[in-house]
């Protein structure tokens, strides 16, 4: 575990709080950092439990390409399955070398978008790109798990959320935004695309079905400010305080019960997401229900190759 101090990634990250996830310093496109205690020293105390997953590609307004989403999904996938994580605070780094522009995400990247979705290098084309690898539109797949993984996401929206980039707030669990340079602006429609799952039909349940269909149909900017009186961003924070306050969010959700906002979590999701919704919920009652005496009996007259004595066990209470 490495547990030195990192270089900076952004203008809002104070690098004394954090470390590299080991094994994610190979990232490109990417980084994955978290948040750690330290002593007066610069020393490492202890890990604490948020992690920070960010788009490193300032220069594209954070646009991802086929490489950035699955260094994505494996941040992402690797804070599901680290016990002592309770928040992922999803954010981009920046701002841009090249103007100084700040970014959330950009979504797609449209400078390799092929008719049949994206290539994965430049200078692929459609006689060289591997067939298995081209038109993957597997920023659904990110979407899906930021959805089920029984932890909160908090989109820190630092910058610009555009097209692909703002459905990933939308699914968010909760989002905060940069008073000064949080902008919203949904451009799928604009350059041909459209996220017809949880990026507008989530964001109808959200911002309402007429304000949705406004921020798809017209493709208009919109503030922090504008975005929290919609309903769709929580609150709108001085840029400077964004990670401070990101982190106050996260040290309140570390204080609740891991499995009550599990169950909350997965409660909110239910009744928008159907059979599939039910099923990520009932496994989590399933899992409750194994600890419970009335299901070891069952297992354990199941071994002991008896029947079950269920007489201990209430019809009701
Ligand atoms: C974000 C915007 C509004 C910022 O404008 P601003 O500040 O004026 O900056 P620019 O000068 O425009 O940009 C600076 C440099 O960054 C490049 N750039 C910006 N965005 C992208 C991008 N998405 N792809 C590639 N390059 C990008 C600019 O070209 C510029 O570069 P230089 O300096 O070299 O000229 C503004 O930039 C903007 O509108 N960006 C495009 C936003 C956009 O349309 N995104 C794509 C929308 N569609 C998707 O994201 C796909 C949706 C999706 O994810 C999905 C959903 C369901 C199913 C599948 C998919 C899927 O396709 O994966």
């Amino acid at each position: 575990m490495s547990n030195q101090i990192p270089a900076p990634v952004s203008d809002v990250f104070d690098p004394l709080r954090w470390r590299v996830v080991s094994g994610f310093e190979d990232f490109q496109d990417m980084t994955y950092h978290r948040q750690v205690e330290r002593d007066s020293d610069g020393g490492w105390v202890r890990d604490l439990p948020t992690v920070r997953i960010a788009f490193n590609r300032p220069e594209v307004r954070n646009a991802f390409r086929p490489g950035t989403v699955d260094e994505l999904y494996r941040a992402m996938d690797h804070a599901r399955m680290t016990p002592d994580v309770a928040t992922v605070l999803l954010t981009g780094n920046g701002p841009s070398p090249k103007d100084g522009g700040h970014s959330f995400c950009s979504g797609g990247d449209q400078r390799i978008r092929g008719r049949d979705g994206y290539r994965y290098a430049d200078g692929e084309t459609q006689e060289t790109i591997d067939p298995a690898r081209a038109g993957r539109l597997h920023i659904l797949e990110v979407q899906r798990l930021m959805r089920t993984m029984p932890k909160v996401v908090i989109a820190v929206v630092n910058g610009w959320a555009a097209g692909g980039g703002h459905s990933l707030h939308v699914v968010s669990d909760l989002t905060i935004a940069s008073r000064q340079h949080g902008k919203f602006k949904q451009t799928d429609a604009t350059v041909g695309s459209f996220d017809a799952g949880y990026g507008s039909a989530l964001l109808a349940r959200q911002v309402g079905q007429k304000t949705a269909r406004e921020i798809f149909f017209l493709a208009r900017e919109y503030s922090a400010e504008d975005m929290v009186r919609m309903g769709a961003v929580n609150e709108a924070v001085d840029h400077g305080r964004l990670e401070e306050v990101a982190l106050e969010y996260a040290a309140d959700i570390a204080r609740q019960s891991p499995q009550a906002i599990r169950m909350l979590k997965f409660a909110f999701n239910l009744a928008d997401d159907g059979l599939a919704g039910q099923q990520v919920f009932a496994g989590e009652a399933t899992r409750l229900a194994y600890m419970t005496d009335e299901a070891v009996e069952g297992k354990e007259a199941f071994l002991q190759k008896r029947d079950p004595d269920w007489s201990r066990f209430p019809h009701y209470f």
